[in-house]
């Protein structure tokens, strides 16, 4: 008998609302609709993960364009959204593959047409009910296109400011999309310039996130935050940086289907001065500390966390002192975020305050140091939501004043050479050192998602010290 247990579950994110993800995802496309009031079509992944690439990138179990996730919930390649406000007919058709049996055969389920079992459950996650094949879209765009008295219709590709300059990104598969619908916007002889960016009505929806958003997050901050205490309590069976890495990442993974928020960065000593180590190849020595960036995503929603700690259970004199130069601007900054201020301020509370520590706290004290930078070795936080690095990708929403329910990452670091002479000894090392949380934005103030996480020296210590009942 065929079982239909958790068989489409790889295909589809209902982002934890259940019942209710279908409205859910028709209220987002429903709000686009409204801000553009133009057909769009957007597209997801054309191909899945080691679809084009080698072997080695095969693995991630989240593989749809962001937006695609966003307005539909399926993880699955080959479909095209077209969005039709004006039409009396059908506003929304998914365009998607016919059913592949030896695909199936070697990658497991996947919907399509001929299936219509696989189709009815599209529409139940996704509340398109108009669902057809991929092979229609070009003579249905055309048809829509044509049938309008605006030319111009829409679709999403990225773009920013770079230098002052307008700039895309042309790598991916959106402007690869864009180009092609170009082409055919001139043989259909649409006027110069009919095709308008998305872009902005999209992200000024997507990047506030909702209640099962945030309980998703949640989630993957608990996760993420199961593996580190696990970490910190076995420490020291460990020899190595892939060690830790293969510890953590399989502590995580035994708690979510849904994969790394990206390869963890596990870095000890010196190795922590390169912002995205990823050998993760060295022995440990006694004296170092060790920087972990890592986390699990939960449906669509990411953690993304830094952590910063000695080898030895112990922060000796000088590593605590410059940690907690870091760890007060992180809590300065968090104290500091709300709607209406922009990352652009957060970066000046932040740095300003490590390159106050630094002279008060250690300077001050004989503390000599090298940074690897000038003023900041990088920006405070990021945005995050569908995906780790979400927003546009140049980040002029740096500048722009934060909105609720925006998460950002706050992370500050401390990367360079430092020596102090304390009590006859002389420490003399090159670290890296940052301390990530991710913070939810709200109107008087901020949530810290990973408060539970921690991070104090005492914290660290405490977690890593030998258990008293064990000889
Ligand atoms: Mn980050």
């Amino acid at each position: 008998m065929k079982s239909l247990k958790k068989v489409y579950t790889g295909i589809f994110r209902d982002g934890g609302a259940g019942a209710f993800s279908k409205r859910r995802f028709r209220d987002r496309r429903k709000k686009l609709m409204e801000r553009e009031g133009q057909l769009m079509a957007i597209t997801g992944v054309p191909y899945g993960p080691g679809g084009k690439t080698t072997w080695s990138y095969a693995y991630c179990p989240t593989y749809q364009e962001p937006a695609m996730m966003y307005l539909t919930g399926i993880n699955q390649n080959n479909v095209i959204l077209l969005l039709d406000p004006n039409s009396k007919v059908s506003d929304e058709i998914l365009f998607v593959d016919s059913k592949d049996r030896i695909l199936e055969f070697w990658e497991g389920v996947r919907f399509g047409v001929g299936d219509d079992q696989s189709l009815r459950e599209v529409r139940s996650v996704t509340g398109i009910h108009d669902v057809r094949d991929i092979r229609e879209f070009k003579d249905v765009l055309k048809e829509r296109f044509m049938k309008q008295k605006k030319k111009t219709m829409g679709t999403l590709w990225l773009e920013g400011i770079r230098k002052g300059k307008v700039t895309s990104i042309t790598t991916d598969h959106n402007f690869d999309f864009k180009k092609k619908l170009e082409g055919w916007l001139r043989v259909w002889k649409a006027p110069k310039k009919a095709l308008k960016n998305i872009m902005a009505n999209h992200f000024e929806l997507r990047l506030p996130l909702d209640k099962y958003d945030i309980a998703n997050a949640r989630k993957a901050q608990d996760i993420t935050n199961g593996g580190f205490k696990a970490l910190l309590k076995n420490f020291r069976n460990f020899k190595n940086e892939c060690q830790v890495q293969g510890f953590l990442e399989g502590q995580m993974l035994m708690n979510t289907p849904f994969g790394l928020s990206y390869p963890s960065i596990v870095a000890s000593g010196v190795n922590a001065t390169t912002l995205h180590y990823t050998k993760n190849d060295d022995d440990f020595s006694n004296n170092e500390m060790v920087l972990i960036d890592f986390g699990v995503r939960w449906m669509t929603m990411h953690a993304d966390i830094t952590r910063t700690f000695p080898v030895s259970g112990k922060f000796n004199p000088m590593q605590k002192i410059l940690y907690e130069i870091v760890l007060k601007a992180q809590i300065a900054v968090e104290k500091k975020a709300k709607a209406g201020l922009t990352m652009e301020e957060l970066n000046t509370v932040c740095w300003g305050k490590v390159n106050q520590g630094l002279e008060r706290d250690f300077k001050a004290i004989g503390g000599k140091f090298k940074l690897q930078y000038k003023e900041r070795p990088h920006g405070v936080g990021h945005l995050m939501g569908e995906q780790e690095h979400d927003g546009d990708p140049f980040r002029n929403y740096a500048r722009q004043p934060m909105k609720p329910g925006w998460m950002i990452s706050n992370e500050p670091g401390l990367y360079g050479e430092f020596r102090l002479r304390l009590k006859g000894k002389t420490y003399d090392e090159k670290i890296g050192i940052r301390i990530e949380d991710n913070l939810v934005i709200t109107k008087t103030g901020c949530l810290n998602l990973s408060s539970k996480i921690a991070k104090t020296v005492q914290q660290i210590e405490k977690l890593m010290a030998p258990n008293p009942y064990i000889a």
